[in-house]
């Protein structure tokens, strides 16, 4: 298992769980649309995010939560670009969690340091507009599409169906170049998944890949499901969910809260070892 996610400007060192603090700059993300979805209160809320712990920022210009509409390529630059070039110097890695390979060649030019694929780098498009630069990148796993994902997802065995999908998309980055060091891979919770086809998965992390695992749970329904509390009220059990996501082998969690996360991996880590204090 490799211990380190080479990004363009940093190393990242996996041997405690990161932090992947979530900058949503999107009128309608599920959680906190509208929140930072200019570039000023986007670069508030990343300083904010800088400022309680984060390991990585994650900046996204597009909702892709069940049934949301999508985003044209240039409104989608015009989010994410701005913030991008005005965080140059945060010290921290910067990751866009995009789709499109235009977004995607933008945003490397615009300063990135890793690419976030929720589509798994699937196209053609999407490999090229990565696979010469150093930037590190997410694969992860979603059984159709954002707007229709969440109506019927069907699989045989999602662990094993999710397993090669995941090993598919190393393999065709790693045939056009891609170091091994680059890459992390992602199930991809509430993507096309059923409540207990998510918990299987997050259940069986170490058996997806022997490529580091980042998992994203935070305030999803998989939580409200399980706590019956709204987006606004899952603190808590989002904080449950990393610990348990951690203790199942993720590297990194993406999450909202990024203060409360760290506090939680101290504890945890203290109490978990190493052995001698
Ligand atoms: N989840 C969301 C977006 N991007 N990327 C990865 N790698 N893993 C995830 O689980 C993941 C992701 C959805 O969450 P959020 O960004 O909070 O909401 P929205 O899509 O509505 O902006």
């Amino acid at each position: 298992m490799s211990t380190c996610w080479q990004t363009t400007r940093f190393r990242i060192d996996l041997a405690r769980p990161q932090v992947m603090g979530i900058v949503n700059v999107t009128p309608d993300s599920f959680s906190d649309g509208g929140r930072h979805d200019d570039a000023a209160r986007a670069l508030a809320h990343c300083e904010r995010l800088v400022a309680e712990g984060a390991d990585i920022l994650d900046i996204g210009g597009e909702s892709t939560r069940p049934g949301a509409p999508p985003v044209d390529a240039a409104a989608e630059r015009a989010r994410v670009e701005p913030v991008l070039r005005a965080l140059a110097r945060a010290g921290r890695p910067l990751s866009v969690d995009t789709r499109k390979p235009e977004v995607m060649a933008a945003a490397l030019d615009a300063g990135a340091d890793m690419i976030n694929d929720i589509s798994g780098f699937a196209s053609e498009a999407a490999i090229a507009a990565v696979r010469a630069g150093p930037a590190a990148l997410c694969v992860m796993h979603m059984q159709g599409d954002p707007a229709t994902m969440q109506v019927a997802p069907v699989y045989r065995d999602v662990v094993s169906e999710v397993r090669e999908f995941l090993y598919l998309r190393v393999q065709a980055l790693r045939a056009a170049g891609v170091a091994r060091e680059r890459i992390v891979v992602d199930p991809g919770i509430g993507f096309g998944k059923t409540q207990p086809q998510n918990l299987l998965l997050l259940r069986s992390l170490r058996e997806l890949s022997d490529l580091p695992v980042l998992v994203g749970l935070s305030r999803k329904s998989l939580i409200g499901h399980l706590t019956g509390r709204t987006a606004a009220e899952r603190l808590a059990g989002s904080l449950g969910g990393a610990l348990g996501a951690i203790e199942r082998g993720a590297s990194i969690v993406r999450v909202h809260d990024v203060a409360a996360t760290r506090d939680l991996i101290a504890v945890w880590s203290a109490i978990a070892g190493p052995e001698k204090i």
